[in-house]
């Protein structure tokens, strides 16, 4: 635990006071008030560096990302770092969970010690966060959700999230097949879709999922022959699927959760000969729009890239905007999104993108 060292007791209190007129953070206020009895027992308390340092004036801004699997992962990163700078007012902390819940919530419980202001949490899977966002409430932290949903009792545990519809994702991608089958005169042909998921358990995952399988259901000479795990990654999603075209290679279309592993598909087919994409046998649908998908896209190898934009760092900044002035921002709040197919792009499109 990370205490802080040689701050000064009074900058301390002096904070804890302002802040107290903020009516918030009383957990800081505790662990100051027990700082004698910390640092009496600390061997050589010069030597204790205080990560909380923040200089004055800055909002500390804490942020729990799942990972780094994908594309599209490093992008919401990117997005929350260029976001909340020390230009712009604000003090910027990072962990990347490496897609273990238990990795956030450590470092949930390390940012409440700490005393941030806000916390920013991208969470890996829906389920397992009341506890901890119960500590965050507690000790006066809002808690700001990106990208994936939290499942809570009490929805005071957060203050907002922002996100994408998943399920309309898988929807669109649905309604692209559908009339791209109908272009292609195959609207009474059997189907077989093969279905590489996300992490399972997150709600881009879930979302997208039941876009299809609603979408499957809905359509007699559609089936899904099988649902094999991805992971988000090519190297899992070139693995799974390699092992599956050693069973089968009777497939029409795979579905595949996002663009790396539309890509780690994309190599498994190649590996077994077999054609995909505009010109191919078999339909590659994806997910992100990432510069990686849309340049698979665009030379004809994926056949829809259905947008989900990453870009989160500014509304959460416009949520915290509001909260410091003391407003209720929205709970929801929705990022704008379309699809790509290879018709609509070009190099220059794709680089003018960002992400
Ligand atoms: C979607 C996000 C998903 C992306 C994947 O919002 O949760 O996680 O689609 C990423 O690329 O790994």
């Amino acid at each position: 635990m990370i205490l802080a060292g040689n701050r000064d007791r009074n900058k301390i209190q002096s904070r804890i006071q302002t802040r107290d007129k903020t009516g918030i953070r009383p957990a800081v206020f505790m662990v100051a008030l027990m700082m004698p009895v910390l640092l009496a027992g600390c061997r050589n308390n010069a030597s204790i560096q205080t990560e909380t340092e923040s200089a004055d004036g800055l909002i500390s801004v804490a942020f729990s990302e799942v990972g780094a699997e994908s594309d599209w992962r490093v992008a919401n990163s990117e997005s929350m770092r260029t976001t909340f700078t020390t230009e712009n007012g604000y003090e910027f902390y990072f962990e990347d969970a490496k897609g273990k819940q238990e990795n956030q919530i450590t470092t949930l419980r390390s940012y409440i010690l700490q005393g941030v202001d806000y916390i920013v949490l991208d969470p890996v899977i829906e389920t397992g966060w009341d506890e901890v966002l119960e500590e965050a409430k507690n000790a006066g932290i809002p808690v700001i959700v990106v990208d994936r949903m939290i499942d809570v009792e009490d929805e005071t545990l957060y203050a907002a999230w922002v996100g994408s519809d998943f399920q309309k994702e898988g929807e669109t991608a649905v309604e692209w097949l559908e009339s791209y089958l109908e272009e292609q005169g195959r609207s009474d042909e059997e189907i077989r879709i093969l279905h590489v998921m996300g992490t399972l358990g997150a709600t881009s995952q879930i979302g997208r999922t039941v876009g299809l399988e609603n979408g499957t259901a809905a359509h007699e000479s559609w089936e899904i022959i099988a649902q094999v795990q991805g992971e988000y990654t090519q190297a899992k999603t070139y693995e799974v699927v390699s092992e599956f075209l050693e069973e089968t290679q009777d497939i029409d279309v795979i579905y595949c959760e996002n663009d790396n592993s539309a890509l780690g598909a994309i190599q498994a087919l190649e590996e077994a000969g077999i054609s995909c994409g505009t010109d191919g046998d078999v339909i590659i649908i994806s997910f992100d729009a990432t510069a990686v998908g849309l340049a698979a896209c665009m030379e004809g190898s994926i056949n829809l890239d259905v947008e989900c934009n990453p870009l989160h760092g500014p509304l959460v900044e416009e949520i915290i905007e509001q909260l410091e002035a003391g407003g209720t921002p929205s709970k929801l709040s929705y990022v704008e999104e379309t699809y790509f197919t290879p018709d609509m792009l070009t190099a220059e499109f794709i680089a003018s993108r960002g992400y």
